[in-house]
């Protein structure tokens, strides 16, 4: 029995509990390693109970988004060691990831992408990942912490998972040394933002792996439309650029998982956790109405 009552969208009898919806919704309230600001632990919640208040017709599509999800019960997260709870969270996705559905985890903080990617490589084989993101996180250690939100694309690399950087505005000497030594993928927000056209979309979307995990750092997004996140840096990117490459990137390759990490609620706005959920039902749709186009039948 689901014992969590924050479910994503208004409920659904047919699908909000049911294992074989095609969309799968995992909260990760997990926050251990954030240094600055702190509050992510509570977002899944309010991401789920934002999401209540999105409209079921898209506006670039315009018709119903149609989505049938499922929301799992949120990740335990207190009380027990990190390692215990990536375990946790690396079992759920595989599980929610069977038979190709597609899986939405709403974090916490950016350390659980790495047992979610993981697991989509344990059950997809070859992909690649895309990082949305101020920040490349691909330090070795943090605050003598291995798994610190700080290293989660350094432990990513390590098994063997391509990334691409995209939205980088703030990094520290080690990783950019690292950078030019393995001649990563990195796309600075500064480039992005002057780009005039969508064309470097389609350049990154070829340089990936037919399956694509997406990883979305609400600090991608500038802080004037996403202030709550740990490290808001200025100079992000807009609300319309973020879905642009989402929407281009479904229509390329095959997105098979998703995260949206590091959001803090404020006591201010509703305008954060409101922001993620739009943000996870565009994707989810841009996911349904791509392999409704690659089928070749109408929308
Ligand atoms: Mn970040």
């Amino acid at each position: 029995m689901n014992a969590y009552h924050h479910h994503f969208l208004e409920y659904d009898a047919k699908n909000t509990h049911n294992p074989r919806a095609p969309f799968a919704v995992l909260p990760i309230p997990y926050e251990r390693s954030v240094c600055y600001g702190r509050g992510t632990a509570k977002a899944p919640a309010a991401i789920l109970d934002a999401s209540i208040q999105t409209e079921l017709f898209d506006d670039e599509f315009f018709c119903p988004q149609g989505l049938r999800v499922q929301t799992l019960p949120a990740i335990p997260c207190r009380g027990i060691s990190a390692g215990k709870i990536f375990t946790r969270i690396r079992r759920t996705a595989e599980s929610a990831l069977h038979s190709g559905r597609f899986l939405m985890s709403l974090g916490g903080e950016h350390s659980i992408t790495f047992p979610l990617v993981a697991a989509a490589q344990a059950v997809h084989k070859e992909i690649s990942v895309l990082s949305l993101d101020a920040h490349l996180d691909l330090r070795d250690s943090y605050k003598n912490n291995r798994f610190s939100h700080a290293c989660v694309f350094r432990r990513v690399m390590e098994i063997n998972v391509p990334v691409a950087h995209v939205g980088i505005r703030s990094l520290c000497r080690e990783e950019y040394d690292l950078v030019k030594r393995r001649h990563l993928n990195v796309h600075w927000a500064r480039e992005i933002l002057a780009a005039k056209s969508d064309q470097w979309i389609d350049t990154l979307a070829a340089g990936m792996k037919n399956k694509v995990y997406i990883s979305i750092d609400a600090d991608v997004l500038d802080p004037s439309i996403m202030p709550g996140t740990g490290t808001p840096e200025p100079g992000g990117l807009s609300w319309q650029t973020v879905l642009r490459i989402l929407r281009r990137l479904c229509l390329k390759r095959t997105v098979i998982a998703a995260d949206i990490v590091e959001v803090i609620p404020l006591p201010s706005t509703p305008l954060c956790e409101y922001a993620a959920a739009k943000l996870a039902l565009k994707l989810m749709t841009y996911v349904s109405k791509s392999a409704i186009v690659k089928s070749g039948a109408e929308l």
